[in-house]
């Protein structure tokens, strides 16, 4: 397969570049560096360092061989969106700059990703905007224009949910009014500007998916955790980059780092905010299954990305009990919330879709949270108590 990954120097990009390459497939990253940018502008800091996108594309290839092309640019201009269609691209790094062709796949994961990012303030808002829905814009455009037989993988988000009284089907929901039944899309009700961006994006790819035929999958992923996946593995510079910062940390990666540096863990307000979780690793599984099994033509499959459902206090107390086994002092403190968000609801959630594609979860088990706590603890002196809370209200 010839798989295009946009956003592939993210921290699910650069792990899903791996797992395909090393499985055997042709593929081709694109990034701008946005995350490694916007951390330096707004000083927070990741875990560890990790190398630019040509220099792991090479660490790659001396490990095994595999070629990751990778093209460094902005895919908020068109332009450079469909160079990477018609093969007028141009390389950072490729062993050799033939074009592969246009993609089989593309996965879509160029997006300003955060939450609390998209409400410091106007601008920041301006940018989520603007990069989310031009990014996918593009992307619809050039797979219309160029290869409507690419399957298109975008990740989407639970939170275009919300948490609402009603149990949350996958996707879609039958709806019947008047004696008549159609068949919509589940409704969606953000409780961020970033989470709003997903739900125009599905808007415009449903859209294109009933215009043109194209085939999209919209990968509906809970708050990922986890650091290490098979691939990284084998050599420490491939791990992927970790933020534990109030902007681009998830709330599990960050109570493993508050643990080791025993700063109270932070939960927000009363702490039943309930969502849907993920091991890295299974986000890799699902994407790597939904491209194998495409979406046909004029079809729009949406899977909820989730294998198990949390409150964000059963997550602190999973943190504290295997942080205290490994010798930590872990405490827990109820900040009052930044975010406006419902602290006790409903939630029920469906996910079978995934599963019944073959994905094998990986739960988060007592040895998967000691896994992450190793992994940490190696690099508890670049951990910056500054930017762990600073209070970013909506
Ligand atoms: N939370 C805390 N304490 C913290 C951090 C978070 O109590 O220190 C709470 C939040 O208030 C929220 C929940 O934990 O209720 C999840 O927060 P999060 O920061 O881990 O995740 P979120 O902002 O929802 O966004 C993350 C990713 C985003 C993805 C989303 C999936 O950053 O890209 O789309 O998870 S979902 O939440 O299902 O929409």
């Amino acid at each position: 397969m010839n798989v295009l990954i946009l956003g592939g120097d993210g921290y699910l990009g650069w792990p899903t570049a791996m797992y395909f390459s090393i499985r055997g497939h042709q593929v081709t990253v694109v990034d701008n560096y946005f995350r490694r940018n916007a951390c330096t502008e707004l000083d927070v800091g990741m875990l560890y360092p990790i190398p630019t996108l040509t220099q792991r594309a090479r660490i790659w290839h001396e490990l095994t061989g595999k070629e990751i092309k990778v093209v460094i640019g902005d895919l908020t201009d068109p332009e450079i969106m469909r160079s990477l269609f018609t093969g007028s691209v141009e390389y950072a790094w490729s062993l050799d700059s033939s074009f592969p062709g246009v993609p089989e796949t593309v996965i879509h994961y160029a997006e300003q990703p955060s939450a609390p990012y998209s409400l410091i303030n106007y601008r920041y808002a301006n940018f989520t905007l603007r990069n989310n829905l031009l990014t996918t814009n593009n992307l619809m455009f050039a797979v219309r224009d160029f290869s409507r037989q690419t399957h298109i993988i975008k990740l989407g988000t639970m939170g275009e949910y919300g948490t609402p009284n009603i149990d949350i089907e996958e996707g879609w929901i039958e709806i019947e009014h008047k004696g008549r039944r159609d068949r919509f899309l589940f409704p969606r009700q953000a409780s961020s500007l970033y989470h709003t961006t997903k739900i125009m994006d599905t808007d415009l790819l449903w859209f294109g998916v009933r215009m043109w035929d194209l085939r999209v999958t919209d990968l509906m992923q809970g708050p990922v955790y986890g650091i290490e996946t098979e691939e990284s593995a084998m050599d420490e510079r491939l791990r992927t980059l970790f933020n534990y910062d109030e902007i681009f940390g998830t709330i599990l990666n960050r109570f493993i780092v508050q643990a080791v540096v025993d700063y109270p863990l932070t939960v927000y307000g009363k702490g039943g905010q309930t969502r849907g979780y993920l091991n890295i690793n299974d986000t890799l599984q699902c994407v790597y299954l939904s491209a194998q099994n495409p979406a046909g033509p004029g079809e729009l499959r949406i899977f909820n990305q989730i294998m198990e459902t949390f409150s964000a206090n059963e997550l602190a107390e999973k943190v504290q009990r295997v942080g205290r086994a490994l010798g930590y002092n872990v405490r827990i403190e109820h900040l009052p919330n930044p975010r406006k968000e419902a602290e006790e609801h409903y939630y029920n959630p469906t996910y079978q879709r995934l599963l019944e594609i073959g994905v094998v979860p990986h739960y988060l088990t007592d040895e998967v949270m000691e896994g992450m706590f190793r992994i940490v603890e190696k690099y508890k002196e670049n951990i910056r108590t500054d930017v762990i809370f600073r209070g970013i209200h909506w």
